[in-house]
C-alpha cells in the first residue's frame, strides 16, 4: 500500500461491502481458532444525550438510501486505520463526551462551543444526500444536522474571513491510526467562505435519525455533498475563519492528486484513474458520475468563470 497516497484503490478494485465482508469472514475462517467477529453489527453509537427532535428537511433525495449497516461498516476514517472496516472495528476508543468545538479566527464572536449547545443551536433536520468518494464509490445517506451557515451567522465573521478551516481531533491515545504518519495529523479540510455559507453545507450530528456513530465522525462532522467525500471532515474540534486558503491534509499528502476544491467532476480524472463512473454501494452496474455529484443546479454559480480543470 502506498501510504503517502492513501485513497489509493483504483475503482476497479472497489468491492461491494457484502462481497468484502464475505471475503473477510473467509480469511478470518482460515485463522481457524479465531472466532468470527460480527463485523460492525451495531457500530459505536455515541454515548451521551439523545438527539433533539428532527424534522424532515428540504433536501431529501428520492434515491433509495444506502442501508445503515453499509453506511456504518464501510468507512474512511484514517485516524482508526486505512481499511474500510477499521473505523467500525476500532472507533470505540473515541470519547465523544465531553466535547467542545472552538469557533474562532476572523470573527466578532469567537466561542468555545459545548457539543450539547451545538446540538441545540438550530433546528435539526434530515437531509438525504448523495455522497461520492474520490475512490469511485458512492452512497445515499440520511444525515441529521443543520446548515453550517446557522453557526456562521452567530459567529459574525469579519471582512478578513475568506476561507473556513475544519480540524479533526488529534489524540493518538483515542485515535490509534494517528500513531502512524499516514497523514500529517490533525486532519484539516477547508472551504471558501461562500461554499461554507451554501445552504447545502451541513454540520451533521446524526445518521438515520440517531446520534452519529463514532466511525462516521461523532459527535459532529462536516457534510459537503457536491465535493468528494474527503472534504467532509469528521469529529471536528475547531472551525477557524481565515484569510488564506487552508493547507488541507490531502493537499499536503499529494498535491497533484487532491486540489483544494475537489468538486465531484466526471471530466477531471484523478491522475491514476478515471472519475467518469462510480459504483453505488449495493448496486452491481456502475453509474455515470454527475457534475457536482448531481447538485449542479444548486452550486454551479459558485464556480462560474473558474477553470475547473485547473481548480480541481
Ligand atoms: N477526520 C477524517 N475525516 C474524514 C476522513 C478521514 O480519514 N479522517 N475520510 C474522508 C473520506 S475519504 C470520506 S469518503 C468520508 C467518509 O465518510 P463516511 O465514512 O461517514 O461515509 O469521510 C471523510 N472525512
Ligand atoms: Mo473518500
Amino acid at each position: 500500500m502506498l501510504i503517502r497516497h492513501p485513497p489509493d484503490i483504483p475503482p476497479s478494485d472497489i468491492t461491494p461491502p457484502e462481497v468484502y465482508r464475505e471475503r473477510r469472514r473467509f480469511i478470518q475462517g482460515l485463522g481457524a481458532a479465531v472466532a468470527v467477529t460480527a463485523l460492525g453489527t451495531a457500530g459505536h453509537v455515541s454515548a451521551g444525550s439523545r438527539l433533539p427532535a428532527v424534522r424532515r428537511g428540504s433536501h431529501v433525495l428520492d434515491d433509495a438510501k444506502t442501508p445503515y449497516r453499509d453506511v456504518t461498516t464501510y468507512n474512511n476514517f484514517y485516524e482508526f486505520g486505512t481499511g474500510k472496516d477499521d473505523p467500525a472495528a476500532h472507533a470505540g476508543t473515541l470519547r465523544t463526551r465531553p466535547w467542545t468545538v472552538v469557533v474562532e479566527g476572523a470573527v466578532k464572536r469567537p466561542r468555545l462551543w459545548d457539543i450539547e449547545a451545538l446540538l441545540r443551536l438550530a433546528p435539526l433536520e434530515e437531509r438525504v444526500y448523495r455522497m461520492r468518494c474520490v475512490e469511485g464509490w458512492s452512497m445515499v445517506i440520511s444525515w441529521v444536522g443543520f446548515p453550517l451557515r446557522e453557526l456562521i451567522r452567530r459567529t459574525e465573521p469579519t471582512g478578513r474571513a475568506k476561507y473556513v478551516e475544519f480540524v479533526t481531533l488529534h489524540d493518538p491515545a483515542q485515535m490509534p491510526g494517528q500513531r502512524r504518519r499516514v497523514l500529517d495529523w490533525p486532519y484539516v479540510e477547508g472551504l471558501r467562505m461562500d461554499e461554507a455559507m451554501h445552504p447545502l453545507t451541513l454540520l451533521a450530528m446524526g445518521l438515520y435519525g440517531e446520534m452519529l456513530p463514532n466511525q462516521n465522525g461523532a459527535p459532529i462532522r462536516l457534510v459537503v455533498p457536491w465535493k468528494y467525500g474527503f472534504k467532509s471532515a469528521k469529529s471536528l474540534v475547531a472551525i477557524r475563519f481565515v484569510e488564506k486558503q487552508p493547507r488541507t491534509a490531502w493537499m499536503a499528502a499529494a498535491p497533484n492528486e487532491y486540489g483544494f476544491y475537489s468538486n465531484v467532476n466526471p471530466q477531471v480524472d484523478h491522475p491514476r484513474w478515471s472519475q467518469a463512473k462510480e459504483r453505488r454501494i449495493g448496486e452491481f452496474f456502475k453509474r455515470d458520475t454527475l457534475l457536482f455529484n448531481g447538485y449542479a443546479e444548486q452550486v454551479a454559480d459558485l464556480y462560474r468563470g473558474m477553470d475547473l480543470k485547473r481548480h480541481f
